[in-house]
């Protein structure tokens, strides 16, 4: 197996960071590989505490017009005061997502030993833990098939009749309980129980929240099962099979039914059939691209962990690095599934009844820096969750703004919930008053549109795009000629004012301007292509011209607010003002070359404070440093990422674990490859030395195409480009530009650098 494609460890996990995640979208599970027992902890993608509310604070309409003159007249503290009492949320907070709980199985062999190695194949999304225990060799395999929708575990040993495992499921102390199904005529199951009986764990989440309910079943060869109170016992046995799944409230309504027409299903198919169905699902998706940047030996095969805690004496490990871009590949196909809900903090690896933010999707940088990677990584179709959610925000954004602000359209602020949620999350003054996290969703659909030309879908996502618009025409006030967001904030930074006052609600952040003039010109833009020409198409033109543009403040930098306030924390994690360079292309060193040096300033500030402290963070600025085409620091960041940010099992670390930053680097390594916009494709636009000779096959562009790309000595060798659709983009490499017009369905030869130099 090709070292880049394996997370490999020679003990057991010690700590939840070091177990390994495996899922399907729906269900996750991190094995954790003891000798003598395993802990998959669970979760499934729905199992959020709590029920829908309307959150929102009916004081808010009649606070408002209060408010916005405070803030016009600098009595910042006054309106903050007033702002939390009169717009939080009521109740203050969402609920939570939980993990599901826990399935254990117990071997019947002692703890000592040898050989031990623990595994998780990438390539095939495959765990494995395999060792010896007084002469005989023992193996587990496990993975989570999307295809079957279930959790599928075997057990081996080298020994006939030496497996004695005993399985139990819980949600301690959360559950109802754990019960046997399918009643059993007797505690040893025949083997047609063994199909149809097992265990489960049922209870509800509270709180109004969703019921849940995760099933096991045994098969084994040789030896028996029995099932004895909560447990589920093989003995005697050659081989063990376990099979589970799980299932909620929220998208069925008898979960025990739902959980056994599943397994059934599955055991109509023998282990192997299982296994070579999930693998062939999940490589129709990783096996989309392949990045080489250079040649490992033998040598160089050494545990993951150990290769994680060298990397800082080492300078740079580039098998580490393709093994990073692989492993977070992996996680989404893993995490989003088409049908499943978007990834969340935690994505479905969540071990907390209360995580760290509740682990909940947080749409001030979060939940989108979970999607950046997948239309350029060729995963367009694990974008779909999110446009799902999106969906399901719409009706309650309508009520947030209406009774919110008294405006049409929709709108959300900094967090969302299971169901949707979009009234105030908390009162936490630098983040929660913030009305733009529907807009900046809505870029993904057009984004999405992007890259894949799916015109069907641009029609189906217009109308919610537009929604969004509508709220700012209605939302926006006018201040010195401009249309401003107000309240608002720069998410999450303080500013501090010339008399020394600090406050964090403001209106017109730079921010706020940047995602407008994206949704705007998006709106106007799709209208073009579904050729709708109407009064609203005119009103969204109209308030474009009207949107303040970035401004250059008194260090060289991007003004972070509408005056050049100075920041509290210069080192903030939040770089919300570089949105208009990351994700958005509205500032590029070739478009716009004095905002660009402007955004470097503001960065290279950041950084000098203390930037960059969180994965996340760091994640976004070798977006960042990649859109500014500084291979170095892009690269630099990179490894800061891997030294300072990620845990033992790869998962990034906040800390505590959040998985925005797997996501948000392996975003900014594929932007150092290649960069898109609707004016331009850039090869190798941020190549750092250490990447000196590499290649990359099936990153996609915008326009609907995939690159294939090799470069060597630090230059570019040749490219070739692959159409879905007919094809008409402008390719960039080293200040020389080609326009290529293609048909849809062609595949260019490989261009060299001379024919592309001309
Ligand atoms: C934002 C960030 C925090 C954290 C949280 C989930 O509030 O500022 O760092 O990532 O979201």
């Amino acid at each position: 197996m090709e070292l880049s494609n394996r997370l490999w460890y020679k003990q057991p996990a010690t700590r939840w960071e070091e177990a390994l995640p495996l899922g399907n979208g729906r269900i996750g599970a991190m094995a954790h590989g003891y000798v003598n027992s395993e802990y998959f902890q669970l979760n499934e993608d729905s199992c959020w505490c709590g029920g829908f509310r309307d959150r929102n604070n009916p004081d808010s309409l009649k606070a408002l017009p209060v408010i916005r003159q405070m803030l016009f007249e600098g009595r910042i503290a006054e309106a903050e005061s007033l702002i939390m009492k009169s717009m939080s949320g009521i109740p203050r907070s969402q609920y939570p997502y939980q993990t599901l709980g826990d399935f254990k199985f117990y071997m019947g062999h002692g703890n000592n030993a040898e050989n031990y190695i623990r595994e998780l194949d990438i390539a095939n999304a495959i765990y494995r833990c395999s060792y010896t225990v007084d002469g005989v060799s023992y193996s587990r395999e496990a993975f989570i098939s999307a295809r079957d929708n279930c959790l599928v575990c075997r057990i081996q040993a080298d020994k006939p009749g030496s497996l004695s495992v005993s399985a139990e499921l819980y949600r301690e102390p959360f559950d109802t309980a754990t019960v046997k199904t399918g009643e059993p005529l007797d505690w040893v199951l025949t083997e047609t129980e063994q199909r149809r009986c097992g265990i489960m764990c049922y209870g509800n989440t509270g709180c109004g929240g969703v019921d849940f309910a995760f099933e096991l079943r045994a098969v084994t060869r040789g030896g028996k099962v029995s099932v004895i109170g909560e447990s589920l016992e093989a003995s005697g046995a050659d081989e063990v099979l376990f099979v589970l799944t799980a299932c909620t409230g929220f998208r069925e309504k008898a979960l025990a039914k739902a959980n056994d027409r599943v397994i059934q299903a599955a055991l109509e198919y023998s282990y192997e059939e299982l296994k070579s169905r999930h693998i062939a699902d999940y490589r129709s998706y990783y096996d989309r691209v392949t990045l080489k940047l250079g040649e490992a030996s033998a040598s160089e095969d050494i545990p993951t962990d150990v290769r994680l805690k060298a990397l800082t004496e080492n300078g740079e490990d580039k098998v580490l690095e393709e093994l990073y871009f692989n492993f977070g590949r992996y996680l989404l196909i893993s995490g989003s599934r088409p049908g499943s809900l978007p990834l969340n903090l935690q994505g479905i690896w969540c071990h907390d009844y209360t995580p760290a933010w509740c682990s909940k999707y947080t749409i001030n940088i979060n939940l989108q820096m979970n999607y950046w990677p997948v239309e350029i990584c060729n995963l367009s179709e694990l974008h779909l969750p999110l446009f799902d959610h999106i969906k399901r925000m719409v009706p309650n954004g309508r009520v947030t703004a209406e009774k919110m602000y008294g405006c049409r359209g929709w709108t959300a602020h900094h967090n969302t919930d299971l169901w949707g949620d979009t009234a105030v999350q908390d009162h936490w003054i630098p983040g929660s008053y913030w009305a733009m996290g529907a807009a900046w969703l809505c870029t993904h659909q057009w984004t999405h549109y992007l890259y894949t030309g799916d015109i069907a879908f641009l029609r189906d996502s217009f109308p919610i795009m537009r929604e969004a618009a509508l709220f700012f025409l209605d939302f926006l006030v006018d201040y010195k000629g401009y249309l401003v967001t107000s309240p608002s904030v720069s998410p999450e930074n303080t500013y501090v004012l010339p008399n020394g006052e600090q406050g964090a609600i403001t209106f017109g952040a730079t921010m706020d301007n940047q995602i407008i003039r994206d949704l705007f010109g998006q709106c106007i833009a799709a209208a073009k292509i579904l050729e709708v020409k109407d009064e609203l198409n005119e009103q969204i033109k109209a308030a474009l011209s009207k949107i303040a543009p970035d401004r250059i403040g008194r260090y060289g930098q991007i003004m972070e607010w509408i005056e050049d306030y100075d920041e509290t924390e210069p080192g903030h994690r939040h770089i919300s003002h570089l949105y208009g360079l990351h994700p958005s292309s509205q500032i590029t060193p070739d478009g716009a070359p004095e905002l660009a040096e402007a955004a470097r300033v503001t960065l290279e500030r950041r950084l000098a404070n203390g930037g960059g402290h969180t994965g996340w963070s760091r994640a976004w600025i070798i977006n960042n440093y990649a859109k500014l085409f500084n291979a170095e620091k892009a690269y630099d960041n990179l490894r800061q990422l891997l030294i300072k940010s990620t845990l033992p099992n790869l998962f990034d670390n906040h800390p505590p674990f959040q998985i925005d930053g797997n996501f948000g680097g392996i975003a900014g390594m594929a932007h150092m490859l290649v960069q898109s916009t609707e004016e331009r494709t850039v090869l190798l636009p941020a190549l750092p030395a250490a990447w000196e000779s590499g290649y990359v096959n099936g990153l996609r562009i915008i326009g609907a195409a995939e690159l294939e790309m090799s470069w060597k000595n630090g230059r570019l060798d040749w490219f070739s480009i692959k159409t879905d659709k007919p094809f008409d983009e402008v390719i960039l490499y080293n200040g020389i530009q080609t326009r290529f017009t293609l048909p849809g369905g062609y595949k260019t030869s490989h261009i060299s650098y001379d024919e592309f130099m001309g």
